[in-house]
Formats: structure tokens, sequence, C-alpha cells
């Protein structure tokens, strides 16, 4: 099958505002006493912000119990630091390369849209000035399932109107590659082996993202 859309990840892959839920998360993590370093964070990227405070919450040294409403608020503070620290993100904060993907997948004439979890993806895609480049962006809020569940990526390729098998996703999280794999689409990781082993082609960086490499890993595996 020839391929015919990319369905990109946002936070980590176009820009590295997956930097700042760290940040924003690990000074959540030290008002509860419950240490959020890079390891645990490999487990929330790609994950849903209230998911992710369940994640911080289970790593508490100490059982600790929180009603809904103090998890919307821990959850909300989280969000309010993270605001604060994506109000300064410029087009020059795109990552390596992509521009450069983008570009040479529209002159491919292939179709792009946008899987991220993010609320808040639109504002980042705004201040990056790449709004028009995709021609589709899925609202995470009306998504049942977010990531690993592959109906973040399913809802993309069905409003494109593009088979599955002819998708590529690009992703940074172990949960978002897991996403793409059981949509039965193609692929693409950004980051470490010990992290994105199950994706079925992989980078260390986004200035390793060529069109014609992928598309020839793709062909090869289809
Ligand atoms: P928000 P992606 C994900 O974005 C992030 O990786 C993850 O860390 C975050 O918790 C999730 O979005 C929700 O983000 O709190 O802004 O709604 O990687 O899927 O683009
Ligand atoms: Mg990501």
């Amino acid at each position: 099958m020839q391929p015919q859309a990319f369905i990109f990840d946002l936070d980590g892959v176009i820009t590295d505002t997956a930097e700042f839920h760290y940040l924003a998360w690990k000074q959540i993590g030290e008002e509860l006493g419950i240490p959020v370093d890079r390891e645990l964070n490999e487990q929330l990227k790609g994950v849903s912000r209230l998911e992710s405070l369940e994640r911080i919450l289970s790593a508490s040294p100490r059982p600790l119990s929180l009603s809904d409403a103090e998890k919307e608020q821990l959850a909300t503070r989280k969000n309010n630091h993270y605001r604060e620290l994506i109000e300064a993100i410029r087009p020059s904060d795109i990552l390596p390369g992509i521009t450069e993907l983008i570009e040479a997948i529209q002159a491919s004439k292939l179709r792009i849209a946008l899987g991220s979890a993010s609320k808040n993806a639109t504002f980042v895609l705004d201040k990056l000035g790449l709004t028009e480049a995709f021609e589709y962006i899925v609202d995470p809020g009306r998504i049942a399932f977010g990531k690993p569940h592959p109906e973040t990526f399913l809802n993309a390729a069905d409003v494109l109107g593009v088979p599955y098998a002819a998708c590529i996703g690009v992703e940074d999280s172990e949960a978002g590659i897991e996403a793409i794999n059981q949509a039965g689409m193609f692929s693409v990781g950004v980051g470490a082996p010990a992290f994105l082993h199950e994706a079925n082609y992989l980078v260390p960086d986004t200035s390793r993202l060529k069109l014609d490499e992928i598309l020839k890993a793709y062909l090869n595996i289809t």
C-alpha cells in the first residue's frame, strides 16, 4: 500500500513542550512530596492530564487519598504553570528538521493531521505559526480513550478518510507508539530505544526525520 497521511504528535515531536509538561509536574510533585524524575516522566508522556496525575500519585512514597475535587485542583494548578511556561513559545522553537519534514510531506501531496493528547495543542500550534500546516487537528476533549488507546489516531484517519494502514504516526512517547501500533498504522518513534523499542522505525531526535527514509522503511514493512 502507498502511504497517504502523516499523523503527528505535538509535545516532544513538533516542539519541546514535553520538557515544560515535565517541569510543571515536577513542581506539583514537590508540593506533594513525590519525586517526579525523568524515568517517571517517560510514563507521563502522551498521557492525559488527569491520568498523568494518577500516575504521579501512584508513585507516592506514602499513602495519599485525595478527593476528585482536590485532584482537579492539582491538575488545574499544573496546567496554569504549564501555560506560563509555554507563553513565550515562538516559531524558532519548532524542533530541528520538523519544518523541512512538513514541507517535504506537503510537496509529496501527502495529508497531515495532528494527534495530540493536549488540550493546549491549538494554542501551541498558533504560537509556532503552524496551524495552517495541519488539515485536521484531533480535539482531545472529544476522545473517550486517550493514548495508549488508538482512538486519537483512528479519529484522525477517519476524518481524513484514509485507511489506517496508509497512515504514518510520529510519536515521542511509549503510550503514543502503542496507540499507533494498535491503530494498525506505521509507527515512527523519536527518542530512546529503551522506551520506544516497539516503534516500526526509530530515530534518536527530530533532526533525523527524513521523509525519504521514513517512506523507505514504511514500504519495506507493509
Ligand atoms: P494537556 P502529546 C500530551 O501531548 C503530553 O505528552 C502529555 O504530557 C500531557 O499530559 C497531555 O498531552 C495532556 O496535555 O494537559 O496540555 O491537556 O504528546 O500527545 O502532544
Ligand atoms: Mg508527545
